[in-house]
């Protein structure tokens, strides 16, 4: 029986122009998209959706400013009912090819690898079928998730650790109403790492209604706004102060 879910949480980075991976001593900015994913988490641990039982440990990466220890990953599903998750998180245009080559190589250790954001999520709206190097990573073994998560993430993790995921969800029509969805977490430990170490990241709507032809985002987020309670921003607001 699964005792122990190691659930690695990783924003890629990505290649320059010579091929080397992109990394800075300090950030500028931190993810949001990894703050929002921390905080679904941190809702499905606290109500033991996987399970009464289950330990799980979550490990957040951001390899903007993260080296990421892809061997020790690699190993850490060896221990004794042990299952470890990774999912490739806010994966956009420019980090898809580094997201894609962690992915495989995670893959090829066994590991359960999920990968979702704006690349997939935006290339998968504007193009009919699946394109090829999305189905490549699929033909690897990764899941691929199109759209928002704020509804299915617990389902997700739950596919995860009983090895059911499909190759691919596709939430673009089931757009989460996100009034009193968990709000992002941002940790101290990760803060450290930017020039400025006292913010915290929010996003308190999606969706736009506009129809500019240069933009993705409305062909993800949709072109009626949602937004999140204003007693959720301001407890937001209070956390990040405190
Ligand atoms: C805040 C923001 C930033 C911030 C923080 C980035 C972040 N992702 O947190 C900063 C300033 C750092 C930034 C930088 C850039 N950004 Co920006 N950014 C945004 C913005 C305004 C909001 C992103 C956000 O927080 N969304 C909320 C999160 C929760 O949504 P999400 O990322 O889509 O994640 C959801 C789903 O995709 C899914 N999901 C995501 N990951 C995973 C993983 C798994 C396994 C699963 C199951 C699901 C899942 O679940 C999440 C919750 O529902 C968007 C526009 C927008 N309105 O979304 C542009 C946007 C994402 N940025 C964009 C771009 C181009 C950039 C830059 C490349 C700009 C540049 N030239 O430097 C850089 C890239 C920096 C980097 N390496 O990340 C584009 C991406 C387009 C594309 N095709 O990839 C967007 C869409 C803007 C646009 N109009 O085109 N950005």
């Amino acid at each position: 029986m699964l005792e122990k879910l190691h659930l690695y949480l990783i924003k890629p980075s990505q290649y320059d122009d010579q091929g080397y991976v992109v990394r800075h001593w300090r950030g500028v900015l931190p993810s949001n998209t990894l703050a929002c994913l921390a905080g679904l988490t941190e809702d499905v641990v606290a109500k033991k959706l996987l399970g009464e039982s289950l330990e799980v440990k979550v490990h957040l990466l951001d390899e903007a400013v993260d080296r990421i220890p892809v061997k020790q990953i690699c190993r850490s599903q060896r221990g004794k009912n042990t299952k470890t998750v990774v999912c490739m998180v806010g994966v956009q245009t420019n980090q898809f090819p580094r997201a894609s080559d962690l992915a495989r190589e995670f893959r090829r250790a066994g590991l359960t690898v999920l990968i979702g954001g704006f690349h997939v999520s935006g290339y998968m709206a504007m193009v009919p079928g699946v394109p090829a190097e999305i189905q490549e990573v699929m033909d690897a073994g990764v899941t691929v998730v199109k759209g928002e998560v704020e509804e299915t993430w617990g389902q997700l993790l739950q596919d995860a650790v009983d090895g059911r995921l499909k190759p691919l969800y596709d939430f673009i029509n089931d757009k989460p109403d996100l009034y009193e969805k968990p709000l992002p977490v941002i940790r101290k430990e990760y803060l450290r790492k930017f020039m400025a170490s006292n913010f915290g990241t929010l996003d308190c709507g999606r969706g736009c209604p506009f129809e500019c032809s240069f933009c993705t985002i409305i062909n993800v987020q949709g072109r009626k706004m949602r937004f999140r309670s204003a007693e959720h921003v301001a407890n937001a607001v209070r956390r990040n102060f405190r």
